[in-house]
């Protein structure tokens, strides 16, 4: 007759053996090992055998508990492993889907651009209201009544006394009139004119920028928008300084640029000049300090206004202003 330890042994490797899922190995593991267990009663039993055989048959039903709870657990282990490296109906080899992402509109990314240009130059962003009072609009910045810049033509009046802003320079009255200098400003966002062509859409984006300290000349104007240009185009760019007028500066100039597409050689899109007009500048007329209250015979400042839409235009060669807001994916996704 076979020793009970080995038929125990025998029989329940045999199981183990033929476990065909994990269940199967949880039966044979209570089943053998369980509280119930066939080697848990015949561990219990070894107390009911003679002395002299208790020590040896305690030591081989240890060593066959030890050798039963290796054997489940190396065969879990293998089932585990088996059913990863299954088929999961996914093929691992086919490339991913790639995922559509958004950018930022053309006309945000050049105001980023050049916010950012300015920012490291010192300015600090300030921001005002796009419904605007006549005050800040036009009074605060030396326009007076029946100027031509305040032309119905031009403007969108919400009421006498309302307008929606035509530029972002109201901002900087307001700032200054709660800010002794010295002040080192930029005011960008949307504007508003009545006006609708090629270059023309009724609303678009600015960005104007003051300094204001003892000292500060037409040096200084020249030096910060060169240095602007610059950053914005490229070194090489050749700029040129041309008389002008605006109401709120005195003197005022208009920064033009070499031909950005023929390099100042004459081309369709300077109109056969060489030069692209990218800017509006000036020192800022005694008027205006007065309106808000800075002493005149102390500090001087400078002003300068650029268009966004233009500027991109510029940088990305783009002929018609209006392919900006039509909000066809075709354009926009390639910027
Ligand atoms: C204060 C005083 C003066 C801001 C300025 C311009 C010249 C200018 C235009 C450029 C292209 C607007 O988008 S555009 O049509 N801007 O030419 N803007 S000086 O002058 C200021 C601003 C604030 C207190």
């Amino acid at each position: 007759m076979q020793n009970p330890i080995n038929e125990i042994e025998n029989q329940a490797l045999q199981e183990i053996q033929q476990a065909k899922t994990a269940e199967d190995l949880e039966v044979v593991s209570i089943r053998y090992l369980g509280r119930k267990g066939l080697l848990t009663a015949f561990l219990r039993s070894i107390s009911s055998l003679p002395e002299d055989q208790r020590p040896a048959a305690g030591k081989n039903a240890n060593l066959l508990k030890i050798k039963l709870e290796k054997a489940i657990a190396r065969e879990r282990s293998n089932m585990a492993a088996d059913s990863a490296n299954q088929p999961t109906g996914i093929d691992v080899t086919l490339p991913g889907r790639r995922r559509k992402h958004g950018s930022a509109h053309p006309v945000t990314q050049v105001l980023d651009e050049i916010c950012g240009i300015f920012m490291r130059l010192g300015f600090d962003i300030v921001e005002g209201p796009e419904v605007e009072t006549d005050y800040y609009n036009f009074e605060a910045l030396n326009i007076p009544k029946y100027h031509p810049a305040r032309d119905m033509q031009d403007t969108f009046y919400v009421s006498d006394n309302i307008v929606l802003r035509t530029h972002t320079s109201p901002s900087q009255p307001r700032t200054m009139e709660k800010t002794d200098p010295p002040v080192r400003i930029i005011s960008a966002g949307k504007v508003f004119r009545c006006d609708s062509d090629l270059t023309h859409t009724p609303m678009f984006h600015q960005i104007e920028g003051l300094m204001v300290d003892e000292n500060i000349s037409f040096g200084d104007l020249k030096g910060v928008l060169t240095t602007f240009v610059h950053q914005f185009f490229d070194q090489q760019t050749a700029l040129r300084f041309r008389p002008s007028y605006f109401p709120f500066t005195e003197p005022s100039a208009e920064v033009d640029i070499q031909c950005v597409m023929c390099r100042g050689e004459g081309c369709r899109v300077c109109s056969k000049t060489g030069w692209l007009e990218v800017l509006g500048s000036g020192m800022v007329h005694p008027a205006v300090f007065e309106n808000v209250g800075y002493d005149t015979a102390r500090y001087t400042g400078f002003a300068f206004g650029v268009g966004i839409e233009r500027m991109a235009m510029l940088k990305y060669g783009i002929d018609d202003i209006r392919k900006y807001f039509e909000n066809d994916m075709r354009f926009l996704g390639q910027f």
